[in-house]
């Protein structure tokens, strides 16, 4: 695992302004999903500018598809948002003989996964990277308010307001998406993360209610958040915040959990948007992400596992080993993967995000 660097979108962005007359690649992926240096590497391989751009949430990333403000080559949408994109027609299908490395690099029991659920015939998008969801603590801090004998073994733990009151002192941040939260209070209700019964879903609404007058929400930065000091348990995904504790040097005075209830595992997509203006070099990106020493540099930096079967060898045994990273098998076992929700489903939770954090509220 190296350092993260941020990568900076203003400075893509600008850079492709003062070079107008280059060919353009517009890419728009989640913060920190690609390593150091893979856009500047594909950018002197094939002479393209990259204009890169980072999203935090899928519906920030739903948001800019539907309203199509900005046309992208290469987006990457979890595989629960892209079942509706698809059939919403946002997708383009993948010309896959432009993109050699998906027949000879992907782990097939992904594709398997995608073309049974996701994307029948495996036409439109392809597995990247995938991950979990957990609780990412300071343990020190959270000793100090909680008293020496606390640990989280539930997600109830998290939303009951009675240890909120405790924690608040030291700072607790949840992710600021429906999508991501309300999966998380249904578990804490002891409910399917993928139940799509109304009165459960209220019911998870109303506790994430309950909870935040204690928390701040943040997408951005939750993992420097709680390095920095500025919360002492943060609602997290597993990569950002292993790659973080790794560049600390108290790192050990953090954990990342999956609470015995189990959690969620989410796989993200890449995918062509239907009006892409480059979709050849948009073939020719995906390719390069799937090649397997460009792959490994990737999981190797962010610490999120692929679905490139053929980068596992050039891994580093220090993330091949990390079950934060790879869950052991008994976790695997409690982790579930989640549905696509249907509209009135997905209108419900808006509705009630907009209720717990006001008619304003937008994706980060
Ligand atoms: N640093 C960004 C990691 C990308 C996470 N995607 C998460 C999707 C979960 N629904």
């Amino acid at each position: 695992m190296r350092f993260k660097v941020k990568l900076g979108g203003i400075a893509f962005l600008a850079l492709a302004s003062s070079l107008s007359t280059a060919e353009t690649l517009r890419v728009y992926n989640w913060s920190d999903y690609v390593a150091e240096d893979t856009i500047a590497q594909f950018e002197a391989k094939t002479g393209v500018t990259v204009v890169y751009e980072e999203y935090e949430s899928n519906e920030r990333l739903d948001r800019e598809l539907r309203t199509a403000s900005e046309a992208w080559d290469v987006v990457f949408p979890s595989d629960n948002f892209f079942v509706s994109q698809l059939r919403d027609g946002l997708f383009t299908p993948l010309k896959k003989r432009n993109i050699p490395h998906y027949y000879t690099n992907l782990d097939r029991g992904f594709l398997a996964r995608m073309q049974t659920d996701i994307d029948p015939g495996n036409r439109f998008g392809l597995p990247y990277l995938w991950g979990t969801t957990g609780i990412a603590v300071d343990r020190a801090k959270v000793a100090q308010v909680m008293g020496p004998d606390f640990s989280f073994t539930s997600w109830g733990q998290l939303f009951d307001p009675v240890n909120l009151r405790k924690l608040q002192r030291c700072g607790v941040n949840f992710l600021d998406s429906p999508d991501e939260m309300l999966p998380l209070a249904l578990l804490a209700l002891e409910k399917s993360p993928n139940s799509d019964s109304t009165a459960d879903i209220q019911e998870a609404i109303n506790l994430v209610k309950r909870a935040s007058s204690y928390v701040q929400f943040s997408m951005e930065d939750f993992e420097d958040g709680l390095t920095s000091g500025e919360t002492c348990v943060t609602v997290a995904w597993n990569g950002d915040v292993i790659a973080a504790f790794a560049e600390v040097d108290n790192g050990d005075n953090y954990e990342y959990v999956i609470p015995d209830e189990g959690s969620i595992l989410w796989i993200d997509m890449v995918g062509i948007p239907a009006n892409a203006a480059n979709p050849e070099r948009a073939h020719e990106f995906i390719n390069f992400l799937l090649d397997a020493e460009v792959n490994a540099a990737i999981v190797n930096e962010i610490a999120y596992p692929s679905a490139v079967r053929a980068a596992e060898q050039f891994v580093d045994p220090e993330v091949q080993t990390n079950e934060g990273i790879y869950p052991t098998d008994s976790v695997r076992s409690r982790l579930i993967i989640p549905a696509a929700d249907s509209d009135e489903i997905l209108e419900l939770k808006l509705r009630g995000w907009l209720s717990i954090r006001g008619a304003d509220w937008t994706a980060e």
